[in-house]
């Protein structure tokens, strides 16, 4: 069937120059080595990344739907009505057709999913373009980017609904992580809403195993990073000789995810215009994934310029959906 009511706006993701340059300063510098968390999804890292969402070790994902579904009627009655919803980093789409049925059984909803990969954009606007009601308006873009362009579509009684689900703010560090929220709410009008998924902190070895699956779908998601490298830099990373390492940081409440070197050995990365050494044991430093307290998130919803007006908890699997308001 194809989809209907759906257009795209598009514009160039990542440069190949971004890349190759952000590779070289996070290799080539001194003290810790670091990747940006953002490369680990390319095709391969974002296929692996739907296997992830689904492995048991892993709730996350499914605590994220379970709330939308069970909780999707009562989330819509607290918006006002007429609402745009723009959704930052829709990937498939799936747990959002609970929120977007709920509107559409209201009134009519533009739905602006922001993405940048395209092939999530398609499925996405092919999962959730039959839904009754619902239009949908796809932007090829960064969150701030697409936020902007969608918000500025709205008519004159039309309030935004953000959707920013998953816990994928839980990836960006706790400053950049309110400086983002600033951006956001600075987008947004007064009485405007965000849905927030928040990751709980949890038992260690829970958090360690979700990070760290005994079939290593998230080992293999980590050592993409270098295989991408190697296939679009022209690197020669030996993959066998990098682990996958998990760690939890009780101090920042972070699970952070790194690559360690088995060996000495040095890399070349011919479109970086660098080699990188490695001694053993040293890391890469790939992605934080930081947690949250269910008591935190008002206080940080404050600081950002919105108040919380309810939170939903999960009793499978601590996860919570927040519901913030511009003030
Ligand atoms: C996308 N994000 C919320 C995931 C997380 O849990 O931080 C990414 C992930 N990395 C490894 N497993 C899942």
């Amino acid at each position: 069937m194809t989809p209907k009511n759906i257009s795209t706006a598009v514009v160039p993701q990542y440069s190949k120059n971004d890349f190759a340059e952000e590779v070289r300063a996070g290799l080539c510098r001194t003290g810790q080595k670091e990747l940006p968390s953002k490369y680990l999804y390319d095709e391969v890292g974002s296929a692996l990344f739907e296997v992830i969402s689904v492995l048991p070790e892993y709730g996350l994902t499914r605590a994220d739907e379970r709330l939308l579904q069970r909780h999707a009627a009562d989330i819509v009655t607290r918006l006002k009505s007429h609402v745009l919803v723009a959704e930052l980093g829709s990937g498939s789409g799936k747990k959002t057709r609970w929120i977007l049925e709920a509107l559409a059984r209201r009134q009519r909803t533009t739905y602006c999913p922001i993405e940048l990969s395209p092939t999530a954009l398609a499925r996405c606007e092919s999962e959730l373009g039959q839904i009754d009601c619902v239009s949908i308006v796809g932007f090829e873009r960064s969150y701030l980017d697409g936020l902007l362009a969608a918000a500025a579509g709205r008519r004159e009684d039309d309030h935004v609904l953000v959707l920013f689900l998953g816990s994928t703010i839980g990836n960006f560090d706790r400053d950049a992580a309110e400086r983002f929220l600033m951006e956001v709410r600075r987008i947004l009008f007064p009485g405007d809403a965000l849905l927030l998924g928040t990751d709980l902190e949890k038992p260690l070895d829970q958090m360690l195993d979700a990070y760290d699956d005994e079939l290593g779908v998230t080992a293999a998601f980590n050592i993409n990073i270098l295989a991408r490298i190697n296939r679009e830099l022209g690197a020669d990373f030996n993959l066998a000789a990098f682990r996958h390492q998990v760690r939890y940081d009780s101090n920042f409440q972070r699970i952070e995810m790194h690559l360690r070197s088995l060996v000495d050995q040095s890399v070349t990365i011919p479109r970086s215009g660098c080699s990188v050494s490695f001694t053993a044991d040293e890391t890469i430093w790939t992605e934080s994934s930081h947690k949250f307290r269910a008591g935190d998130i008002p206080a940080l919803a404050k600081r950002c310029g919105f108040h919380c007006d309810s939170q939903w908890l999960d009793s499978q699997w601590p996860f919570a959906e927040n519901l913030l308001i511009a003030e």
